[in-house]
């Protein structure tokens, strides 16, 4: 007789061995993947290999779930409109500490790990530095045990694949779907529904108490997608929580009802439109429809979820605060304010003012930038035609928020309407940074000086009224992705070196590594670890863009998005000075240390100047790589479509680190954190993180030129004239007139015109003004690079120093200033 018997053990225990795995591996290849070993695509062989590493992950993950929903601690919801995740494959082997049994089992089947890594096509649902920081937080999260979950959009396309033509940006859709999603778990059953339009009328209800009832023009459908959070090394799965749009089908039915099918199938496609593609903009919001209502879309559904699936059923929401603190990711989620307003008041019955004092308690707001122009306001127009219910809310909050300021400040009507919710000017809009602030338990900035600027200037009339709301959480990165898997040869060395591998989880052990600083064994191991990653880089852009470098020559490194705050521009500008005093003899190439120039950067596709300016990098790369007068001396490197795989092998390439932002300008920088814990030197203005990179790697170790932020408050006070520095400064001139001959533009002297012109006559982030300071400091990082002892001693000092840095800690600075919850082990 046939026995059969449950198997309830979990794969986890019984599978960790080689042996295991290939049969797990084969299974999945075969049944999951329909196809045999012998013709199995690399794409065949990645797909099963990533199903079967989730299935080890898999049990932690229900138990997460399970022990999360027993104890009912508080936890965080990290609502973020990005996640920038990167490829999930290496993190996910490296959280199960699989790598070596599937790097081995594979090699068995004559498969390389390696190639299959490269098959994944990494989810780049965001734009860059706030996208990826909401990305490094939910793995911090996950490695510290904090009950907690992410929840954002699921695009169908993320970030634009970049290309050049003619050096030019043209961007092409970025389908990473399309060769499948194995680290995805769709739940359509668990659909929410989300409402927009429509209109608002009074009713009254039972009690004869008159309220407001929202009837909706449309509705859509969110059907959440779970993705996996492993922690490092605890056995801890999170979960991060993405919607995708679909129609109702009432809203092929009823609101479209033509009986038209054409019409029904345009319907369907008008609702999945919302969660379609993701806004490729950097600090520049468009004020666009489409975009608003994916904020309002993921937002809904995301409470939605919180309060009907997480929550217990008979769960009183008085308590609310008890259990949840929502994160708002910079203003993007705001509209979740008044949504909770929403489901309280009108949903849930409760009192105004009842509803008021559990809403103030449960939202904190992350402010992400300095720039005026990327405070999201909406035009009240849209905001009522979209969402009625939701203005009517705002109204009432603004309404009560102004008579407090009134009674703070008497006769003092100017600062009521410059702190108003509603903007007047220049047109009617609701400015959801204050909408935040009034409604947040506290706001933080990003580093120590964007957070005093807050306080200081951008929301100087809300951090008077409210002088305890304001705090700081400097950002930071996962060490995991950051170091640990992208640098494994620093990562073998430190391990070594301190005996342990502790310092994956706790970063500030890196301390130890000091000493070692002096040692110079130690040293030239280190050099020998900056070496490989040189040449493994070399290896990988000659592959991918037909890029061909010299890995012995300094690596220079400003990877980031495009933005003129940014100075990219300062940078194409000393490669322009070297390559005119080579090219006029007035400059010895024997005195030049060789350099290459790497950019990566892209451009949001509106973005006119920033495209110029990659235009211009690229066409001064293509004239100086082509000038045999300075070969081997000054080569530029721009490879397209930087995104987070690339960074994963470029920043543990890099000798120096650019972080060139006029001071004031960038919040914090992220990619700042990375580059100085894999061993570069920073050389970089008084900005954002790089402050504090400064303060603890010393100023012998950083090279520090411009203006600070008081500087350049104080000259573009007194009236800053840009031309003034090209008639006075020869070197400047003599560049400038360079690209302005067109000697970059095949002789047209139109093409670079716009930039040329911009700089001299506006020249909003001051360019000219730091150019001299940034040519002289880099005559400093030239002379530094020159003993390569010293400078050996900067890097390692750099990687010691930089434990502050990780995200982890960054947790736990939002966990006891901000949100007062606990990481809560699953022994708990
Ligand atoms: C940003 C800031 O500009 C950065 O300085 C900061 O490090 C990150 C994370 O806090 O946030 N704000 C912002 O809008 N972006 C940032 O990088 N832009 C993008 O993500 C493209």
């Amino acid at each position: 007789m046939m026995r059969v018997t449950a198997n309830t053990e979990p794969i986890a225990t019984r599978e960790r061995t080689v042996e295991g795995f290939v049969r797990e591996y084969l299974r999945e290849l075969n049944f999951g993947q329909g196809v045999d070993l012998s013709r199995a695509s690399v794409n065949d062989q990645y797909l099963a290999l990533a199903r079967t590493v989730r299935h080890y992950l898999m049990v932690r993950w229900l138990e997460t779930l399970r022990h999360q929903s027993e104890i009912q601690a508080k936890s965080v919801a990290y609502l973020s409109a990005e996640f920038l995740l990167g490829r999930q494959l290496d993190n996910a082997l490296l959280a199960a500490d699989l790598t070596d049994i599937v790097e081995e089992g594979l090699s068995g089947l004559g498969i390389s790990l390696d190639e299959l890594r490269q098959a994944e096509v990494e989810p780049g649902l965001g734009n860059g530095g706030l996208g990826r920081l909401a990305a490094c937080f939910i793995d911090s999260l996950a490695t510290m045990n904090v009950p907690s979950i992410g929840y954002g959009i699921r695009y169908e396309y993320g970030i634009f694949r970049q290309t050049f033509v003619d050096g030019r940006q043209v961007e092409k859709p970025d389908s990473w779907l399309s060769l499948g999603s194995p680290w995805e778990f769709p739940h359509p059953e668990a659909a929410v529904t989300v409402s927009f339009g429509g209109s608002v009328e009074d009713w009254t209800d039972d009690d004869g108490t008159v309220r407001r009832r929202w009837n909706p023009g449309w509705r859509v459908l969110g059907v959440p997608y779970n993705y996996m959070v492993p922690g490092y090394g605890n056995g801890r799965v999170n979960t991060l929580r993405l919607w995708s749009a679909r129609a109702t089908r009432a809203f092929d039915l009823e609101i479209f009802n033509s009986g038209d099918y054409a019409q029904a199938v345009r319907a369907q496609t008008f609702a999945e439109n919302i969660s379609k593609v993701l806004y490729p903009e950097d600090s520049t919001p468009q004020g666009k429809e489409l975009r608003l209502q994916q904020q309002y879309f993921f937002v809904a559904c995301s409470l939605k979820d919180f309060v009907d699936q997480v929550l217990p059923d008979d769960f009183d929401l008085t308590r609310l605060p008890d259990r949840i603190h929502f994160q708002l990711n910079d203003t993007h989620p705001v509209i979740a304010i008044p949504e909770l307003m929403r489901i309280l008041v009108d949903e849930k019955k409760w009192a105004w003012d009842e509803a008021w004092s559990v809403v103030r308690q449960v939202f904190s707001y992350t402010c992400h930038t300095l720039l005026p122009e990327a405070l999201e306001i909406w035009p009240v127009e849209l905001l009522g035609r979209l969402l009625p219910r939701h203005l009517e809310i705002i109204y009432r909050i603004n309404e009560e928020f102004l008579e407090g300021v009134r009674a703070a400040h008497p006769d003092d009507e100017i600062r009521a309407r410059r702190m108003s919710i509603v903007a007047e000017f220049p047109e009617r809009g609701i400015r959801m940074a204050h909408l935040a602030t009034v409604a947040a338990v506290k706001v933080n900035g990003v580093a120590a000086l964007h957070s005093q600027l807050l306080r200081d200037k951008v929301l100087h009339d809300f951090a008077e009224y409210y002088p305890g709301k304001f705090t700081n959480v400097t950002n930071g990165i996962t060490p995991r992705r950051f170091v640990r898997l992208s640098n494994p040869g620093l990562s073998g060395l430190v391990t070594e070196a301190l005996g342990s591998e502790k310092w994956v989880t706790d970063l500030d052990l890196l301390k130890g590594l000091e000493p070692l600083a002096d040692d110079a064994e130690f040293r030239r191991r280190f050099r020998d670890v900056k070496a490989a990653n040189k040449r493994r880089l070399v290896g990988v852009l000659a592959e991918r863009d037909d890029l061909h470098l010299d890995p012995d020559t300094m690596f220079d490194v400003m990877v980031k998005r495009l933005h003129e705050y940014k100075r990219q521009m300062l940078k194409v500008l000393h490669v322009v000075t070297l390559y005119e005093q080579i090219s006029t003899g007035a400059l010895d190439p024997a005195d030049v240390t060789p350099r290459t120039f790497a950019f990566g950067a892209k451009a949001a596709p509106g973005y006119r100047m920033a495209k110029e300016i990659i235009a211009l990098i690229n066409a001064v790369g293509r004239t100086v790589n082509a000038d045999p007068a300075v070969q081997g001396r000054l080569t530029v490197a721009f490879p397209a479509n930087y995104n987070v795989t690339l960074a994963e092998t470029l920043i543990p390439a890099a000798d120096l680190s650019e972080q060139i932002s006029l001071a004031g300008k960038e919040a914090s920088g992220t990619g700042n954190m990375k580059f100085m814990l894999n061993g570069a030197l920073t050389i970089g203005t008084d900005d954002g993180a790089n402050v504090e990179i400064r303060e603890l790697v010393g100023d012998e170790n950083f090279f520090l030129f411009g203006l600070t932020e008081p500087e350049v408050a104080d000259l573009v006070e007194r009236g800053y004239r840009p031309a003034s520095y090209y008639e006075t400064n020869p070197g400047l001139r003599h560049a400038l007139d360079l690209i302005a001959s067109g000697a970059f533009s095949g002789g047209d002297r139109t093409v670079f015109e716009p930039i040329v012109s911009n700089l001299l006559h506006e020249d909003r982030f001051l360019v000219l003004a730091d150019f001299q300071a940034y040519v002289d400091a880099q005559a400093r990082v030239d002379a530094a690079y020159a003993d390569t002892e010293a400078w050996t001693r900067s890097a390692i000092l750099n990687v010691a120093r930089g434990g502050f840095f990780s995200s982890d800690r960054s947790m736990r600075d939002y966990l006891d200033r901000v949100w007062h919850a606990h990481p809560v082990p699953p022994s708990a």
